[in-house]
Parts: structure tokens; C-alpha cells; sequence
């Protein structure tokens, strides 16, 4: 038995009622009466009804789909190419949606007449035509699980464990610094304060903002900040620092020209940028000769997925010269696309396999069109924003990010020439020292 949901409504409707769908009852199979509906459907947890006009998708979702309990609220959806529109309806008795009882409902599905009624504001709220009788051809009833059972769940829980060992025992190749910096670039609001503050949260086993973020047309962050992270709150520091810059803009975002300084290490945490000039030695805590533990080894270009398309041309201009300079330092750039939790036909479910995912590939190919970074560098995040507990499912795409940013800076310190790592010898104290 097969739905007649396309794989862009199935996947809308996943999205809006995060749960994933088995088809229980067909209409056209089962047969166009209620009794059928309730037999096959009943005691059935949450379903979710759809009905198929010539000219709309109608979906009920039931929370609770037993006949014998008295009265449910249902959500009655209406939904064409571009969106769904909801409102709930009820509580009414899960019956009186297919009778026709004395008591006006707001919605009635006859079945028998294969057709829907609506009440007019039920029909505004869902910004329907205004005739109230809708006929319809197909109707379906789904039961809805959950996106992620227990044993993918713990499959998650396991790899997330695994991932947080790898970074608390990774060391930069070669030994030749003790902490890799990790510059985050990339236009005013794409997540960088963001991806700083969901790296903290998981280390420190909730969710913390340490960062201001926010949305602001100057940019949230003024300031250079180089946060490194302990593992728990008294816990060692982890080997790498995060550093997080102005954000990009066409108008006063970071001056592009301060962009070399902060890669070679002359920058110092806290430093207030001025969008109208860089840096200069004369500032006061201008570091004059930077050791190989202060440059940047690694930077991730940050972008929010969902903007890709949106890039103004002075943008992407700015983006491929702050490229440029990256590689002149030798460093590898990495690509993180933020907000994937918001890009349309992505589920909470699809996160366990992100780059499979048709629409993460789409947005890698655009960016690599666009801005000529190589495919297998762009990497999806999903930051925490309002919520306060912690996802193991986005903690997972956030460390695996991370783990391929350690390994971009390994590339980078492997590849260093002689005369560069000797500096360490010179001027750094060997681990044992510092300890
Ligand atoms: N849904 C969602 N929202 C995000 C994500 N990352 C960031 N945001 C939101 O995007 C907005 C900007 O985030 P910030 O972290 O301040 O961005 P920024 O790049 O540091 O911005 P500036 O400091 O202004 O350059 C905030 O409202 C965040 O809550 C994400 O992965 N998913
Ligand atoms: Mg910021």
C-alpha cells in the first residue's frame, strides 16, 4: 500500500509534526467509511490524517487517536507548495469530526460523500477560498513515531562519547603547538558567537551563552575574542581556542585589512576592531612577534545555509580575498553552514546522516559554485539558540565539525616548513616545562 504524499510533502510534514510516518489506512483500499477508519486506526498513538482534494492537501493531526476517550484537540492543516498553515481544532469527541452530531463541529470529514466541511473561521485561519465544502479523492491516516527510536538514540549517545574522546586526546601534529586556534570569519549573524557558545555547552555538559549573540545590522561581536575551553567547569583546557571575530559586512562590518594580522597572531583577545582601519604595531597590546602557539592554524569560514543564495556580490568579493590571504598564510579553510535545524526539507531524523541529505548537498555544490570552496570541506552545524537542555543529536554534528577543523590545522602544521617550527624551539617551552 503506498502513499500518495510526494517526498517533498512527506518530508514538510515530518518537519512541522517531527515524528516520521506508516500509512495505516487507505481509503480507497480500506474503503470510504468511518467505521473502517476507526476499526484499522483506533488505539493507534498520534495519527495523522490526510485528504486529498483535486486542489488541496488537508492534514489533521490527532494526538491521541482512541475512540473511546472523550474529548481531543486536533491541528488541522492546510498545506500547499510554499507552506502549512495551521490552527487547532477541538476538543471535541474524536467521532463528532466524522458524524454529523447536533452539535456544530468545526470540521466534518464524510467519508461516505467523500466530502470535508469546514467552519468560515477554521477556512480563514487556514487562508482557504472561502466555499466551505471541500470534495475530496483519497484519504489517508499515518500513525506518527517518533523521528529517532531508542536503538538510534543510543547509537548517537555512543558516537557522541567517542567524538568528545577523540578531541580531549587529540594533540596538534608534531607536538609543535599545545592548542590549535581556530579562526571563525564569515558575514555579520551567520553563527559564529553561536558555534563557539554550542562547542562550550557540550564540554560543559549544558547549555551555556557565554558569547552575546544576537541579530544586529553592525554585527553583535566587536570585539576579538579567543575563548579556550575547559573540559567540565574545572576540567583541563582543551586543545584547541576558538577565536571569534567581527562579522563581514558590504558596510562597517571587520576591515578586511585587519585580517592578515589576526592570521599571523598580532591580534590580542579582547581587541576592539575598528571598521575603519586595521590594527598597527603601535596599538598597545599589539603582539610584536608572534610565536607559531599564536597564529591561526585553522579558519572556518561561517555562513548560515539558509543565506547561501542571498550572498551579495561585494560579500562573496570579500569572502574569496579573505580566502586568498588564508591560503597565502598556508592555512586550510574549512566551511561551516550554520542553521540547518532551520533549512526546509531537513528533519531532526535526517541529522544522523547529514551529507547524504539531498538538500545539504545542494547547499555544498552552491557554495562551492559560489565561492570556490572544495566540497569536502563544507560542514554543517546546528547551534543552539533558545533551547536549554542539551541535543545529543546537534552535539554530535557540532564535534564532528570540530574534528574535521583539528584535522585541516594537522594539515597545516604537517606542511610548515623547517625554519617556521624551529621558532618553537626557540621561544616556547616544551610540554614538560610548561607543566
Ligand atoms: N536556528 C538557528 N539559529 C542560529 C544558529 N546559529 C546562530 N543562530 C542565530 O543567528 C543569530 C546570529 O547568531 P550569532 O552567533 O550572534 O552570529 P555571529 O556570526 O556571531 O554574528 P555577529 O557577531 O553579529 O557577526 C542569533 O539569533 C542566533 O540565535 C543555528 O545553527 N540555528
Ligand atoms: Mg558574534
Amino acid at each position: 500500500m503506498a502513499t500518495r504524499l510526494t517526498w517533498i510533502q512527506e518530508k514538510k510534514l515530518q518537519n512541522c509534526l517531527e515524528g516520521k510516518f506508516s500509512l495505516l489506512y487507505k481509503a480507497s483500499v480500506h474503503g470510504f467509511t468511518a467505521e473502517n477508519l476507526f476499526r484499522i486506526c483506533s488505539c493507534q498513538g498520534p495519527t495523522l490524517i490526510v485528504i486529498y482534494s483535486s486542489d488541496h492537501l488537508l492534514g489533521i493531526y490527532i494526538p491521541q487517536n482512541d475512540k473511546n476517550k472523550t474529548r481531543v484537540s486536533c491541528i488541522l492543516f492546510a498545506f500547499n507548495e510554499t507552506e502549512i498553515l495551521g490552527c487547532e481544532i477541538g476538543p471535541w469527541n474524536l467521532e463528532d469530526y466524522f458524524y454529523r452530531n447536533s452539535e456544530k463541529t468545526e470540521l466534518l470529514i464524510d467519508l461516505l460523500e467523500k466530502k470535508v466541511t469546514m467552519s468560515l473561521n477554521t477556512v480563514k485561519k487556514l487562508k482557504l477560498p472561502e466555499h466551505q465544502i471541500i470534495s475530496f479523492e483519497e484519504c489517508e491516516v499515518f500513525r506518527c513515531e517518533d523521528l529517532l527510536d531508542t536503538r538510534k538514540m543510543k547509537g548517537v549517545a555512543k558516537l557522541k562519547e567517542s567524538l568528545l574522546s577523540a578531541i580531549r586526546t587529540y594533540k596538534p601534529s608534531r607536538d609543535l603547538v599545545h592548542q590549535i586556534r581556530i579562526l571563525l570569519l564569515g558575514p555579520i549573524g551567520a553563527g559564529k558567537s553561536s558555534f563557539f557558545n554550542s562547542v562550550k555547552s557540550v564540554f560543559r555538559g549544558h547549555v551555556t551563552h557565554q558569547a552575546l549573540v544576537g541579530s544586529d545590522i553592525t554585527g553583535i561581536s566587536k570585539q576579538y575574542r579567543t575563548y579556550s575551553i575547559k573540559d567540565g567547569k574545572n576540567g583541563k583546557s582543551l586543545p584547541f581556542i576558538l577565536c571569534d571575530s567581527m562579522g563581514l559586512s558590504e558596510e562597517e562590518g571587520l576591515c578586511m585589512d585587519d585580517i592578515p594580522y589576526i592570521l599571523k597572531g598580532h591580534v590580542p583577545d579582547r581587541y576592539q576592531f575598528n571598521f575603519m582601519k586595521p590594527i598597527t604595531p603601535a596599538h598597545s597590546n599589539y603582539i610584536d612577534f608572534p610565536l607559531l602557539e599564536d597564529k591561526i592554524h585553522c579558519v572556518a569560514f561561517v555562513f548560515d545555509a539558509n543565506y547561501i543564495e542571498q550572498l551579495s556580490d561585494e560579500m562573496v568579493a570579500k569572502v574569496k580575498r579573505a580566502r586568498r590571504e588564508v591560503t597565502k598564510c598556508g592555512v586550510a579553510p574549512v566551511v561551516l553552514l550554520t542553521c540547518v535545524d532551520s533549512m526546509d526539507l531537513i528533519t531532526k531524523g535526517d541529522f544522523i546522516d547529514i551529507y547524504k541529505c539531498i538538500p545539504v548537498k545542494l547547499k555544498q555544490e552552491e557554495v562551492h559554485k559560489k565561492l570556490g570552496f572544495a566540497l569536502s570541506d563544507i560542514l554543517v552545524v546546528s547551534n543552539y539558540t533558545s533551547e536549554w537542555d542539551l541535543d545529543p543529536i546537534k552535539d554530535v554534528l557540532n564535534l564532528s565539525a570540530l574534528r574535521q577543523m583539528l584535522w585541516a590545522a594537522d594539515d597545516f602544521l604537517e606542511d610548515l616548513p623547517l625554519e617556521e617550527t624551529a621558532i618553537r624551539e626557540k621561544h616556547l617551552p616544551s610540554v614538560q616545562e610548561k607543566k
